[in-house]
């Protein structure tokens, strides 16, 4: 190692750290690491390795800071992040930008110069009176043509320790790629903790992104979407990278489904936060790659993908053991688990939903906490978060699929597009064809915002593809290269589109929770030409045979003609009144091709065409 990072790193370190370090013959790694130290000080450094003692070091390290707490079932803990840091925080997440770089108007950006100098500053010296943990993961399996290196610095051991359940190990994989080896840096503090353990300044949070360098700094915060670097931080500079190379980064899960004769066919689901994408992911008796993020390239004329991340960190919040067996048995067992912002009562972890009697009185994320409890605006405080959390490894779940770690992926057949909207979209439909689907459903995505992120919940807010927080590429230019990926592939997935959420008169939900499972073995059938559609101005729709035989086969359940005139009759008024909510969403993106205002005005003719000889509200069996 060159002496001048020498100078700065030997004393804070033991000689195995230092080994570990130096044992990278990549400058950039010491000079990050180095740079990283010389501005938060910490007291020391500890450099962790792919070694399950390195590892089980990070475990025990969050416990002794606190950051953790042991629960009643082994393996399991508990941490709290801070009263008013349960969220992602968009508005204090910003683009780095270099001068002359615009990334355009909707994303939220600031010159690089300021930006630098005010979260630098913000780090200096955050670490003092702390250990600062260096990581080295993977995103995607590694020694994959997906594999991307990261080397993340951080203060808590809390963050360090979800990144090991959450990413695969990545010290060899970066030792292995040598001098030129090239990776993502994320640089953490959690910064001055209060009484409870929780960044005591989170009104001076900050989440920038250095496009440039390819670097995330984070300060002042300890919410994992705001602080796991790996997960929607690396997200934003993939989706850069991918740009630059011609593949697709994706906030998608990805789901094997079991159709006749032991097939297995793979789909990928882009969802907004809290719309049902875990959930469908870990559907029983399926198979499940992964649940939040996904990355698809064209390799010898197919799609194929994989999961980022090898584990999740999943909402727990309706979590029970009739909506979602496979992930209830698992946070029951002794395993790896680490809860975050649930209610504590006698070692043992509840939930809004789990299906149990709730305690009381506990701890959770507003301390002490009683039943009737108020926050200092008098409003009442949940027992557990609505964003309350697990962590586990995607290994511990009985229904992973082998696939998970395989360095080519998963061949994807179908891309589903999900969304929170009570009143316009069927159950389900498929595209006509990719150009249609991206269009008019993945890029189309409106969904009503929940509490993943910080502000109110229930506004309709379009979303692009459920990636939209996490573009880093100006909005047209990523749909542009969503349309050209097709072109790549000798046959693209079929495109479909579900909506869980949909109400009829007084609000009432028109499904149940289970039977988004019959919407995803229809879509299986379909991959493979095994049922029919009926067309209808929005898409392709299932008949109502093949879902009565879906229901019975599936949910042992009886699906009525009323159910489904009710569920798939199309709301032409309430359609057009989502096209002309599209002109304004589709209006100021630049970079735009002719074909989307084309797709979308074909649309609109064939809605109102139906709407002028049937009505606003048309029965499939009218179609
Ligand atoms: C989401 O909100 O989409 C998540 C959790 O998957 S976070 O890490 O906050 O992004
Ligand atoms: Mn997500």
């Amino acid at each position: 190692m060159d002496a001048k990072y020498a100078d700065v790193l030997t004393d804070k370190m033991d000689e195995a750290s230092l080994a570990c370090l130096e044992a990278l013959d990549n400058e950039r790694v010491h000079a990050y690491v180095a740079d990283a130290v010389g501005l938060c000080r910490p007291d020391s450094v500890i450099v962790c390795s792919d070694s399950p003692q390195d590892r089980a070091g990070i475990r025990r390290l969050a416990v002794e800071n606190g950051e953790e707490a042991p629960l009643a079932v082994e393996g399991h803990t508990v941490h709290f992040d801070g009263f008013h840091d349960q969220a992602r925080d968009k508005a204090a997440t910003k683009y780095l930008l270099p001068e002359g770089v615009s990334l355009g108007a909707q994303l939220n950006a600031t010159g690089r110069d300021d930006g630098l100098r005010e979260v630098r500053s913000l780090l200096e010296g955050a670490m003092e009176g702390k250990r600062l943990c260096v990581r080295f993961f993977c995103l995607g399996p590694t020694g994959s043509r997906f594999s991307i290196s990261c080397v993340q610095c951080t203060d808590s051991a809390y963050v360090a320790h979800s990144e090991d359940l959450l990413y695969r190990p990545g010290y060899e994989q970066l030792k292995r790629l040598g001098p030129d080896g090239e990776f993502f840096r994320f640089l953490h503090s959690a910064g001055r903790l209060d009484e409870r353990n929780t960044s005591a300044d989170v009104d001076q949070r900050r989440i920038y992104i250095d496009i440039l360098e390819d670097m995330v700094y984070s300060v002042n915060t300890q919410y994992g979407g705001n602080t796991i670097g790996l997960k929607k931080l690396a997200l934003r500079l993939a989706i850069r990278k991918a740009d630059r190379e011609g593949w697709l980064a994706e906030h998608m899960f990805l789901m094997g489904v079991r159709g006749p004769r032991q097939r297995v066919t793979y789909l990928a689901g882009a969802f907004p936060s809290m719309c049902g994408k875990t959930s469908t992911a870990m559907l029983p008796g399926e198979r499940i790659v992964g649940d939040d993020i996904a990355y698809l390239r064209a390799i010898d004329g197919r799609v194929r993908a994989v999961n980022v991340e090898s584990g999740i960190f999943g909402i727990v919040e309706n979590v029970n053991a009739h909506d979602d067996p496979v992930i209830h048995d698992c946070l029951r067992r002794p395993g790896e688990i680490i809860f975050s912002n649930v209610l504590v009562a006698g070692d043992r972890p509840y939930w809004l939903g789990m299906g149990e009697e709730m305690p009381d009185a506990g701890t959770n994320y507003s301390g002490r906490w009683h039943a009737g409890k108020t926050d200092s605006a008098g409003n009442p405080i949940t027992p557990s978060h609505h964003n309350a959390r697990y962590t586990i490894a995607i290994g511990a779940l009985e229904n992973c699929d082998p696939h998970l770690d395989d360095p080519d992926g998963v061949p994807v057949a179908g891309i589903i597009y999900g969304g929170r909207d009570s009143d316009t979209s069927v159950p389900v439909r498929e595209a006509f064809d990719w150009t249609h689907g991206v269009i008019t459903m993945g890029a189309s995505i409106e969904s009503e915002t929940t509490a993943a992120t910080l502000g109110s919940a229930g506004q309709r807010k379009f979303n692009i593809m459920s990636n939209q927080d996490f573009l880093a590429i100006g909005f047209g230019k990523y749909i542009r290269n969503h349309l050209d990926f097709a072109g790549k592939v000798e046959r693209p997935p079929l495109v479909f589109a579900t909506n869980y959420w949909l109400t009829g008169a007084g609000g009432r939900w028109l499904n149940g929770k289970l039977d988004k499972h019959v919407w995803i073995k229809w879509t299986e059938r379909r991959v493979h030409g095994e049922v029919e559609a009926i067309e209808a101005p929005t898409g392709l729709l299932p008949i109502y045979e093949d879902l009565k035989a879906l229901f019975a086969a599936v949910l042992e359940s009886d699906y009525s003609r009323d159910d489904y005139v009710e569920q798939f009759s199309i709301r032409t008024a309430k359609n057009l009144e989502k096209l002309d909510r599209l002109r304004d969403h589709f209006s100021d993106m630049a970079d735009l091709p002719p074909v989307v205002a084309e797709t979308l005005a074909a649309q609109r003719r064939r809605l109102e065409d139906l709407q002028a000889a049937k009505g606003d509200l048309v029965s499939p069996f009218d179609l």
